[in-house]
């Protein structure tokens, strides 16, 4: 019924505004390229601004350039009376580009996340899909679009990323099912596993390192934590670093159920990420504890506080909760 409600959405109106959350990720980016993919193909027009401009690593992507960082002249210049949001559980999430959002706009809000607000006119928020990629998917076979080759390899990307490379427990027949259907519509899966994987930076692998070395596991190793302070990621080589994935690090310790990464991005504010290996532990509801979200098995949230004292925090959220296992 709400995809039938999104497409009518999409078929009325015109010149969107297609947006993701802050620091969009290979399913907001590929999402929304996949997106305009058939916005194209059904003749509409749209502009794509996201408060950042996204990860250089899926600068590979073609339509990559479509996407504009927000710019404060924008302001007053351009407004929307449709908009697209994609991957963002909240609206304020998207960042700046909410402010090109007429008030009496009207949004589609396409998402997976569980406890996203209903802030679109047309709420289409799927928590059963893997990727938000797999949700616009589906708006193209509903409509009986065909997967161009564009949308298709840049809607493969997102369900990659969200699936953990096809290895998470959302890794469902149907997730499986898509991807090959998009193999069919010319998406080379060795290429882009070798371009979104395989080609890191040595800045990368000097972060890992520090990363593997800071690893230190609690309560009979089944918490691990791990960590990055403001001297490293302040550095010359911290500036260049993407710590994606690296929280996995420490999750793929044999024994170990839950594992974090604390990222000291400012001197005392620290970003966390909260893996748990199984559905027995759910982190979304401790990166709720701090005001942070995400799903069961991956969460996230902001912690003042220096890395010792983050640590101790999320330690002591975790005890209880590891003594129930
Ligand atoms: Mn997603």
């Amino acid at each position: 019924m709400d995809l039938g409600r999104a497409i009518e959405f999409i078929k009325n109106g015109d010149k969107f505004l297609l947006s993701s959350h802050v620091n969009p990720d290979g399913d907001g980016v590929g999402s929304i390229i996949g997106m305009l993919g058939l916005l194209r193909q059904l003749g509409k027009s749209y502009s794509v601004i996201c408060a950042d401009k996204p990860q250089d690593k899926l600068a590979f992507l073609e339509r990559f350039d479509e996407f504009v960082p927000y710019e404060n002249s924008m302001f007053g210049k351009m407004s929307f009376d449709h908009a697209i949001i994609i991957d963002s559980p909240f609206l304020d999430r998207i960042g700046d580009p909410a402010k090109l959002i007429k008030t009496e706009a009207k949004i589609l809000n396409i998402d997976h996340h569980i406890d996203g607000g209903n802030f679109g006119t047309v709420n289409l928020i799927v928590p059963e899909a893997a990727a938000s990629a797999q949700i616009v998917s589906n708006i193209f076979r509903r409509m009986g679009v065909p997967f161009d080759k564009d949308s298709a390899t840049a809607l493969y990307v997102g369900l990659s990323v969200d699936t953990g490379r096809f290895r998470f427990s959302n890794t469902t027949s149907e997730v499986l099912r898509l991807a090959a259907d998009l193999v069919d519509a010319g998406v080379k899966p060795d290429e882009i596993a070798d371009k979104l994987y395989y080609q890191t930076s040595l800045e990368n692998k000097i972060g890992l390192a520090k990363v593997l070395s800071s690893i230190e596991l609690h309560f009979d190793g089944k918490v691990a934590s791990s960590w990055l302070d403001y001297e490293f990621l302040s550095s010359a080589v911290g500036k260049e670093l993407d710590s994606e994935g690296f929280v996995n690090q420490a999750l793929s310790i044999k024994g170990v159920q839950v594992a974090f990464l604390i990222r000291e991005t400012e001197k005392s504010r620290t970003r966390v990420s909260v893996r748990s290996r199984n559905d027995a532990i759910d982190v979304n509801k401790i990166a709720r504890v701090f005001s942070g979200g995400g799903h069961m098995r991956a969460a996230g949230c902001k912690i003042t506080g220096s890395v010792q004292d983050v640590k101790a925090r999320l330690l002591a959220e975790l005890a209880p909760v590891v003594g129930r296992l």
